[in-house]
């Protein structure tokens, strides 16, 4: 083991000593198996935005850039022609930003200030005991910027396909800003007769997309902050019901699933964003962010169903800290 103390309430260990797949593990044949048992009809639903919306939100995110490299007469790789053939061709590159748009966090991508070595001093550690100075290379370091553990290329390489099941809170709040604890959770699941089950992929649609697309990448914070429903971390319940539930990773449209206040931290020795703090740090469950869910959410709410195969690999992309998806269900 790579610490001496866990974190309270986290599974560090159970998977093994260096896994590095948290909740993924629990992704089986048999719960993709689930996930293709709801396939009914054949309808695919592309759950991601166009790669160039929101438009400017983090000020450290910024929209994709694509260039294109020069040949060797110098010309651009691009409408290249040649005498000797009748072809025409392009290539480009691109400058991403991994967590721009429609995305998935990765287990690297958030750690706490923890005590792990059980010696008085806190240091910075992610999932499963990985550490900052040994795993997280920064840029300053010759080989980074590069997670050495629990880069994107981990849950890349596990086959993320599997039985999704959406939470409407559009449908059952509204897009008024709302807290979403143990309770209103509950109403939602009992409501939409949604049936979750161990190893399931939870997504919840709060009506940030919607939003998202009508500002045309000019989005409006303004509005964004205080739209839709954002599940309540400091809710004790709520983070007891993700631990038992068995989910294997949550999905929004929304920026960060949670609701979160920036203006108000809570304190050095507590998380700002407590529901990354369980799934990222303590439990190993990936998050997804800004999906694309409001045709997906409509169709299952005309058709009284809440489940699907999801198909949502990220980018096999090795060291990256969260990766760009374009995640498809299937109803
Ligand atoms: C926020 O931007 C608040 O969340 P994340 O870093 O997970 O995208």
């Amino acid at each position: 083991m790579r610490w001496k103390h866990r974190p309270e309430g986290s599974n560090w260990g159970d998977f093994g000593p260096d896994d590095q797949l948290g909740r993924m593990n629990l992704l089986t044949p048999e719960r993709r198996l689930a996930g293709i048992r709801e396939v009914q009809q054949g309808v695919a639903f592309t759950l991601s935005l166009p790669l160039d919306y929101p438009g400017p939100m983090v000020d450290m995110r910024k929209p994709p850039r694509l260039f294109v490299e020069q040949m060797e007469d110098g010309s651009p790789a691009y409408n290249q022609v040649s005498d000797h053939c009748s072809d025409v061709m392009c290539d480009d590159g691109v400058v991403l930003y991994t967590q721009f748009s429609t995305q998935w966090d990765s287990l690297a991508h958030m750690g706490q200030k923890f005590d792990a070595d059980g010696d008085g001093v806190a240091e910075k550690v992610y999932y499963n005991g990985y550490r900052a100075d040994e795993h997280m290379l920064g840029p300053d370091h010759p080989d980074g910027p590069y997670a050495r553990a629990l880069g994107i290329e981990n849950m890349a390489a596990a086959g993320v396909q599997g039985r999704g099941v959406m939470l409407n809170f559009k449908a059952m709040f509204g897009t008024d800003y709302r807290r979403v604890g143990y309770d209103d959770l509950m109403r939602t699941i009992d409501a939409q007769k949604v049936d979750v089950q161990k190893g399931d992929f939870l997504l919840m649609h709060v009506g940030y997309d919607e939003a998202v697309l009508s500002m045309n990448r000019q989005p409006d914070r303004s509005i964004l902050d205080i739209l839709g429903a954002g599940l309540d971390g400091s809710d004790p319940r709520l983070l007891q019901w993700i631990d038992d539930s068995g989910i294997v990773a949550i999905c929004s449209d929304n920026l960060a699933v949670e609701a979160y206040d920036w203006d108000n931290p809570p304190g050095a020795d507590h998380a700002i964003l407590p529901l990354h703090e369980l799934c990222l740090f303590k439990l190993g469950i990936h998050l997804g962010e800004l999906w694309l869910l409001h045709e997906l959410a409509d169709w299952l709410l005309a058709h009284n169903r809440s489940a699907f195969l999801l198909t949502a690999p990220p980018l096999r992309l090795p060291g990256s800290v969260g990766s760009p998806a374009t995640p498809i269900a299937t109803v």
